[in-house]
Order: C-alpha cells, then sequence, then structure tokens
C-alpha cells in the first residue's frame, strides 16, 4: 500500500471537489467551490438587481426583463438549461455590495463598476465588462447650463454606495468649483429630488441617469452633460473563492458576444447547424469535443444564443433604438466595429 505524502493527500481531495463539482461531468481543472454547489443543491441562481426599466424591472405579470436581467437568464441556461432558474432580488446600490459579501446573492448584475478596492478589500471578483459606461450629470433644461462646469455651488444629487459620490468630488476638486452633495440611498427618492426641483442636477452613472430620463414624465425637459466624469465598466460581481463559478459567468458572456461576432442569433441559430467552419461547429456543439473536455454541456452556447440572443439582440431587444431608451451601442460595440467588445477564443 502506497502511503500519500500530505501533498498528494490534499491534491486527492482537491480533485475528488472538482469532480464533483455539481455535475459538470469530467473533471475540470478549475477549482470548484460553494457557490456552484448551492446553485445546484437550490436549482436556481440568486441574483441582485437594481430597478430602472431597460437594465432591469418586472413587467405588468411581474416578470423580469432588461439588459442585464438576460444575462441572468443566460447564467440559468448554462448552469441549467433553463432561462427561468433564476430569482432576482432588488436592493439598493448601497444594500447590494454588502449583500454579496455575506453571500445573500451568487452574482450581482446591476450596473457594478469594476474597482480596484472592490476587488481586493471587498474580494469581490468581476467577470467580462458587460456595459462599458461613464459617469454623468443630468440638470433641469431651464437651469440653462452647457457643461458640468458651469455649475459652480449647484446641488447635486447622489446615490449612496455608489462610485459616484467619489467621481462627483474628484471632478469639482479638479475643476476648483463647488456643489452641494445631497446623498441619497433610495432610487425613487433620488429622481424624484430632481423632478420636485429639490435639487439642480443628479449624477450617476450616464446609463442609469438615460433610463431615468427616459421614465420622467417630460424627459425633454431634461438634459445629460457632455463631460463623462469616469470610467464605469459594469461587469457581473461574484464573491472570491469559486473558480468554477467566475469561468460559468466569463464563458457565458463571452457566448452572447462571440455569436454577435460569428452573425449567429437566436434566429438563426439552427442555419448554422450545418455549417462547415470548425470553429462554428464546436461553439454551437455539433462537435460535441469542447464541451466534453471542459465539462460543459457542449451546446451550452447553442442554448444560450437559441433561448436567450447574442450581446446585439440583447442590447437591441432592452436598449436600442427600437425601444423608447434608444441607446446607441457605443463603446459597447464589438471590437470588430470600433468597440471594446471582444471574447477570447472557444478552444
Ligand atoms: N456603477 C456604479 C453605480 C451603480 C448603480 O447605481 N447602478 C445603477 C444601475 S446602472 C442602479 O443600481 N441604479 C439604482 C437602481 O436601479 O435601483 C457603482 O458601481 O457604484
Amino acid at each position: 500500500m502506497s502511503k500519500k505524502t500530505p501533498i498528494r493527500r490534499a491534491a486527492g481531495v482537491a480533485l475528488a471537489i472538482v469532480a464533483l463539482a455539481a455535475g459538470f461531468g469530467a473533471a475540470t481543472s478549475v477549482q470548484a467551490g460553494p457557490v456552484v454547489d448551492k446553485i445546484k443543491e437550490r436549482g436556481l441562481i440568486r441574483v441582485g438587481v437594481g430597478s430602472q426599466p431597460g437594465f432591469f424591472s418586472p413587467d405588468a405579470s411581474g416578470k423580469w426583463q432588461g439588459f442585464f436581467i438576460d444575462f441572468g437568464r443566460a447564467l440559468a441556461v448554462t448552469v441549467f438549461n433553463d432561462p427561468d432558474k433564476v430569482e432576482f432580488t432588488n436592493t439598493s446600490p448601497q444594500q447590494r455590495l454588502p449583500a454579496l459579501q455575506a453571500g445573500q446573492f451568487d452574482v450581482l448584475l446591476s450596473g457594478v463598476t469594476e474597482t480596484i478596492v472592490r476587488s481586493f478589500k471587498l474580494n469581490f471578483n468581476f467577470g467580462p465588462v458587460v456595459f462599458y459606461d461613464g459617469q454623468g450629470i443630468l440638470v433641469k433644461k431651464s437651469l440653462g447650463v452647457s457643461k458640468a462646469s458651469d455649475l459652480d455651488g449647484a446641488t447635486i444629487g447622489v446615490q449612496s454606495g455608489t462610485t459616484g459620490e467619489l467621481n462627483i468630488a474628484d471632478f469639482f476638486k479638479k475643476a476648483n468649483k463647488t456643489y452641494k452633495p445631497l446623498v441619497i440611498e433610495d432610487t425613487n427618492t433620488f429622481s424624484q429630488a430632481l423632478l420636485s426641483g429639490r435639487i439642480d442636477a443628479l449624477t450617476q452613472d450616464s446609463s442609469d441617469l438615460g433610463l431615468r430620463r427616459a421614465a420622467f414624465p417630460n424627459p425633454d425637459d431634461y438634459v445629460l452633460m457632455p463631460e463623462r466624469l469616469s470610467k464605469e465598466p459594469l461587469a457581473p460581481a461574484i464573491q472570491w473563492g469559486d473558480d468554477l463559478w467566475l469561468q460559468i459567468v466569463n464563458w457565458t458572456v463571452y457566448a452572447t458576444i462571440q455569436a454577435e461576432e460569428w452573425g449567429i442569433t437566436s434566429q438563426n441559430i439552427d442555419s448554422f447547424l450545418t455549417s462547415d467552419d470548425p470553429a462554428i461547429k464546436r461553439f454551437l456543439g455539433v462537435d460535441t469535443s469542447l464541451g466534453e473536455s471542459i465539462g460543459l454541456d457542449p451546446k451550452f452556447a447553442y442554448n444560450i444564443i437559441k433561448k436567450v440572443g447574442n450581446y446585439g439582440e440583447i442590447f437591441e431587444r432592452n436598449l436600442g433604438k427600437s425601444t423608447k431608451i434608444g441607446f446607441d451601442r457605443g463603446l459597447n460595440r464589438l471590437w470588430t466595429q470600433g468597440g471594446l467588445l471582444y471574447s477570447p477564443p472557444f478552444r
């Protein structure tokens, strides 16, 4: 009988854990952790979200809809092949980061900006950026200002717990101007403060401000200042400690981006099943070798695109020109079209 050294014993235990990893088939080289195990046990993914229609909001029948919601559904397809095995919970920006730290959510899909402090100090891992944003300032048109630095002495609403608090302070310091912050936690009170004239302006991610403005009774009475105060790369946030979960989050998002690059949509995907391109065959699981080697369902990418859509479809359906929100893709175009979206290879 061979005696195992502590290192070999530890390696054996690690391998056994990996092999157990939530039924993901063959042993993978990533470390399975508590999050995927709990998701499998529970039979659904718990997602923390916000409440701006376009990004995330329940429809008339109570079903959650929106850009970030669709990435939550895509995750549920990767794990369960069922876009409904996901539970969305709205909490304020201030409460959701501690809630993720406390393990109340498996992932935040709530417009969280990836920052170094959140990575090291809050111990978050971030998936791929799903929306490249920047902080903006929304003002009442009747104020007659055309740029943010004209707002000297203005009262500006800031949402607590957001990156906006520090960014706005930095901006006015740099511009050598003054402002009075009004820090508000509740998201409706935040909009209401501007609508009621209690404050002169709101500052938040410019996407958030665009969504709010679209929902105002008189959107044309409000104008977004041209400056962007910061970089706000919005990405799925998870806790440290589960490499497998991180990889699932990463490659779920990448599948939506890669499909768009190849022109594969929820509508035309079946016509690609007969493609001669070996890379497309692997991506769609016609050739099952890729899925088998990584321990995921070989059809996981096919299922995501078929059931949820590619990145472009997700963007257009929730935020694009055909919606009342009408966002331009901007930086959120594919790298092949002058944007920043880029998937690593599926091989
Ligand atoms: N990106 C900023 C702001 C986060 C944030 O406030 N996100 C918006 C959506 S982009 C939001 O939650 N708004 C309030 C809500 O929807 O309830 C951060 O990470 O601190």
